[in-house]
């Protein structure tokens, strides 16, 4: 197995998807409007990972790319909730890709506690031999849910998926603790946009001087 002629046109999609879905933060500051990307981040699976899932699901080489549909993966993340399903909308508009799959994991969030939005696309890349349709995901979670899951995914690391239950439990804890930050954030929202706006004009104002 050719593992760096299999992984390139992931890595050129993951490439390619994180300039537009920076482009996309990039439009709301230069017309100076509350974006509702925070930062995006992408990566193609190690492949360590990619063999782990394929055996868990006892997956075939020859099955992989089409059943493994985070090899390409890109991370959307937002200040407040309704972001979130903003950026699902914008998603949806575009035509550079088509969506196969959304799973909403904040309204029915998982036993662990794991909350956030994930769309699986078919996304074409441009090869030397022509185009190549990949699968791809997108996940889109607040601040509060991406501090959660990078925590619990180490933990998860750590004691290679057998997280002792009081940890658990105290996990379970800091999901809905987060998940009250994020309804106790939407509550002011408001007042937090006007605050940002005042201080980037401010920003703005002292790089000029
Ligand atoms: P990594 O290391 O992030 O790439 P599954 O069969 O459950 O592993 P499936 O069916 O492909 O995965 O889809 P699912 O359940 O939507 O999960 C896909 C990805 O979502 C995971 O990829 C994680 O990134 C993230 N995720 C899902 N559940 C949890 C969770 O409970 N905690 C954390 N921290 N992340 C989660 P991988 O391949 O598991 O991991």
């Amino acid at each position: 197995m050719n593992w760096e002629v299999l992984l390139a046109p992931y890595v050129q999609a993951v490439d390619e998807l994180k300039v537009k879905l920076r482009g996309m933060r990039k439009q709301y500051e230069n017309e100076s409007s509350h974006s509702p990307i925070e930062f995006v981040t992408g990566r193609v699976k190690p492949i360590s990972s990619i063999l782990e899932k394929a055996q868990r699901k006892g997956l075939s080489i020859d099955h992989m790319e089409s059943k493994i549909q985070d090899i390409a993966g890109l991370r959307v993340v937002c200040q407040f909730v309704d972001d979130i399903y903003t950026v699902v909308d914008m998603l949806k508009n575009r035509k550079d890709f088509k969506i196969l799959e959304e799973k909403d994991y904040i309204s029915d969030k998982k036993d662990s506690g794991y909350r956030s939005y994930h769309m699986i696309i078919h996304y074409p890349v441009e090869t030397i031999k022509g185009e190549k349709m990949l699968l791809a995901e997108i996940q889109i979670r607040t601040l509060a849910m991406n501090f959660w899951a990078t925590n619990e995914h180490s933990l998860n690391y750590k004691y290679s998926g057998q997280i002792p239950v009081e940890v658990q439990s105290r996990l379970k804890r800091a999901a809905e603790a987060a998940f009250r930050l994020d309804e106790e954030m939407s509550a002011i929202r408001h007042e937090v946009q006007e605050a940002q706006k005042i201080f980037r004009k401010k920003q703005d104002r002292d790089s000029r001087e």
